[in-house]
């Protein structure tokens, strides 16, 4: 069977490839996937994707992985967590870039497609993982049978959660008036969003679209919120953490890659490069505000006690930058109290000077992380000054 091995879900993947495998290498798979150090565990960041079929979520991906696995002047990189998982995320990107974009990986089934990938520096405390799918997913949970499992696991365990509107789609719209089809899913997608405690970022996709047809983002947030009032809700001020709508565009801007004939083709003009628009961003800016977001959170709380069902990450994160007094119960227990001067810490963390006397290689690699995302995240203000509610 030719079935190139990004079609596989990465679940079968694994286990052909294991097959095949010497025992100390199929050992180490296992540990991989199943055993993995409790150390290691703790460091995921829990991301969900919600977008309907061909609203850009795999285009996003490999636009994400193609600009995070380049440093930039901070050093900070992303790699894949699996040799195996390297391959197949090479091949996405590569084969986005050189297929003219006729993207090969309609994804099928009922799974999820878990693409993990780490920060690749010494100690970095930080992983998470893209899960890419079947916007038939999505779809199915609209004819009031729920989100299916898979989906709702993931939602339901996410740090931060991805929001994707197809900005083809809005393009159309905005252009030649509202589509029922088109915004029943805006308002599914932003109804399944709306109430859920975490941190949220929406993602208008293809927005060389938008911005060819001299759209700017505060045209399509007024667009959008004049017909879907829980778009409003969504983006209130008074949330843990803003819901920024952040255009992003796989394609890029420069016309490396433009689609024709009403979509159906892609086009690619060998002469230029290709350079995805803020792919990076919707992750970069989930980061940044996971620790404001479950700070704010857990203040209003009347005991600020870190709640054993945290998120992993959130305790060691929170630890590692002395955001938390770590005491024991009375039985015994350990406990992770946050310390009411925590969103200042955080702050002073993130952009003190880094010196390894008075740190941990992970404490460094973590600020350093963390200070990337925010300059992101501040250059977005800049370059959108609507992406973030106001
Ligand atoms: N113009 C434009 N089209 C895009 C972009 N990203 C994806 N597309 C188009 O949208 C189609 C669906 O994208 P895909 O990532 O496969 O969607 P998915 O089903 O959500 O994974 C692709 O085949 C491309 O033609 C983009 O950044 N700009
Ligand atoms: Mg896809």
């Amino acid at each position: 069977m030719d079935i190139p091995l990004y079609l596989v879900p990465l679940a079968a993947a694994a286990a052909v490839a294991a097959a095949g495998l010497p025992a100390a290498a199929r050992l180490h798979r296992d540990a991989d996937t199943t055993d993995t150090p409790a150390t290691e565990k703790e460091s995921e960041v829990g991301v969900a994707v919600l977008g309907f079929p061909k609203s850009g979520k795999t285009a996003l991906l490999a636009a994400m992985y193609q600009t995070m696995s380049r440093a930039g002047g901070d050093g900070v990189t992303v790699r894949a967590s699996h040799p195996d998982h390297t391959d197949q995320l090479n091949d996405l990107a590569q084969r986005f870039e050189e297929l003219n974009g006729v993207l090969p990986f309609p994804n099928t089934g009922t799974q999820l497609h878990p693409y993990p990938l780490a920060f690749d520096m010494p100690g970095a405390p930080l992983r998470f993982t893209y899960p890419d799918y079947s916007g038939e997913l999505l779809r199915e949970s609209q004819r009031g049978s729920g989100l299916p499992e898979p989906l709702a696991e993931s939602l339901d365990k996410a740090d931060i959660v991805l929001g994707i509107l197809d900005g083809a789609k809005l393009a159309a719209m905005m252009r030649d008036g509202p589509d029922d089809t088109a915004l029943g899913e805006i308002r599914h997608l932003i109804g399944i969003l709306d109430g859920r405690d975490q941190v949220i970022q929406l993602c208008v996709t293809k927005w060389d679209l938008l911005d060819a047809d001299g759209h700017t983002l505060e045209e399509v947030i007024t667009w959008l919120r004049k017909r879907t009032n829980r778009f409003h809700n969504l983006r209130r001020t008074d949330r843990d953490s803003p819901v920024r709508v952040i255009p992003v565009s796989a394609f890029g801007l420069n016309s490396f890659m433009a689609t024709e004939d009403g979509g159906s083709r892609v086009r690619r003009d060998p002469g230029l490069t290709w350079q995805p628009f803020q792919a990076a961003h919707p992750i970069s800016c989930g980061i940044n505000d996971i620790l404001t977001h479950n700070i704010n959170r857990f203040q209003r709380q009347p005991q600020p006690i870190i709640p054993a069902s945290a998120s992993p990450f959130l305790s060691r994160a929170m630890k590692l930058l002395g955001l938390v007094t770590v005491s024991t119960d009375v039985a015994g227990n350990v406990q992770f109290s946050l310390n009411m001067d925590a969103l200042a810490r955080l702050q002073t963390a993130v952009s003190a000077p880094l010196s390894p006397s008075n740190s941990s290689e992970e404490a460094r690699a973590l600020r350093l992380i963390l200070r990337h995302c925010r300059d992101l995240a501040d250059d977005l203000d800049r370059t959108f000054p609507h992406a973030r509610p106001r």
